[in-house]
């Protein structure tokens, strides 16, 4: 199975290697795998979609790298400004886009970037239920593991079959829920994951200082996701009674566990979207 499809550029030296890897973050690209070995560096970015792109006749860019954007003007105004070298500056083309070419940093090639003249309307943006490429981090409390594990289950389930690959899923066990904050910290300051899910069940009943512990987690987990930048989807039960529990995990209220994993890949693919806007 093939898993991905990249255009590779080999810098002649550190500075271009440098400069190229600042053009393509200065575009906007999300930055994906990299490394700095013995004999080689590297750095790749990514972009929602990419491909090969077969053509003939005539009409098309005299470009090494073509990248489709929302407003071309825009890239253009932010290339200029970067003082990159403009082979072609925009014009509208015979199929209905607008496109410039500039060329990449040390002269390794041309990049042509356009956008399709689209009709001016409000942008509206939702997240979709594709999580095919995107890696997820679960984190589960033993504590209760008689509905954690059930509400674990429902949420690889949702990630399953929204298309997540089962070795881009790391699920990480910590002993209750008190601990799922920074144990969902940790991995999202990876920067591995595109989400976390975060999974426990406090029980009122069973719990001393309930509210306190129940405020703890949910602030731990909110904070974690706002400073990190990473969704974090809220899949810990607060329940009365384990009664109200067992229903919650697969029972008359549906598994909630499952419904975290939903929101995990939504919040994963809108953040994406809003990005590449
Ligand atoms: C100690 C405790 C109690 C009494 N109740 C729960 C609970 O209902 N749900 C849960 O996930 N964890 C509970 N814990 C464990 C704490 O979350 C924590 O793991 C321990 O206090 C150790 O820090």
């Amino acid at each position: 199975m093939i898993r991905s499809v990249h255009k590779l550029i080999v810098a002649a030296t550190e500075e271009q290697f440098e400069a190229l890897r600042v053009f393509f973050a200065d575009l906007g690209l999300e930055p994906a795998e990299s490394w700095d070995g013995q004999h080689s560096r590297g750095a790749k970015f990514q972009a929602p979609a990419a491909g090969v792109e077969v053509g003939f006749g005539h009409g098309f860019p005299e470009a090494d790298l073509v990248l489709e954007v929302d407003n071309a003007d825009a890239y253009y105004s932010a290339c200029q400004s970067r003082r990159a070298s403009i082979v072609t500056p925009p014009e509208d083309t015979a199929w209905g886009a607008r496109i410039f070419t500039v060329v990449l940093p040390g002269n390794a090639g041309r990049v042509a970037i356009f956008s399709y003249n689209e009709p001016a309307e409000p942008v509206g943006t939702a997240g979709d239920l594709d999580a095919r490429g995107k890696r997820f981090g679960v984190v589960v409390a033993r504590f209760n593991a008689f509905i954690t594990e059930r509400l674990l289950e429902g949420a690889l389930d949702a990630l399953r079959r929204s298309g997540a690959n089962t070795g881009d899923i790391e699920v990480v066990r910590v002993p209750g829920s008190f601990e799922i904050p920074i144990a969902a910290r940790t991995l999202a300051e990876t920067r591995r994951f595109h989400a976390i899910v975060c999974i426990g069940c406090l029980l009122r009943g069973d719990t001393a200082h309930y509210d306190v512990i129940v405020n703890e987690v949910t602030r731990g987990i909110g904070q974690s996701s706002q400073d990190t930048g990473i969704p974090h989807a809220f899949g810990v039960l607060t329940c009365d009674t384990l009664d109200q529990a067992i229903d919650r995990a697969g029972l008359k209220m549906g598994n909630k566990g499952f419904e975290a994993g939903l929101a995990a890949v939504e919040m994963a693919s809108l953040q994406k979207k809003v990005r590449a806007r």
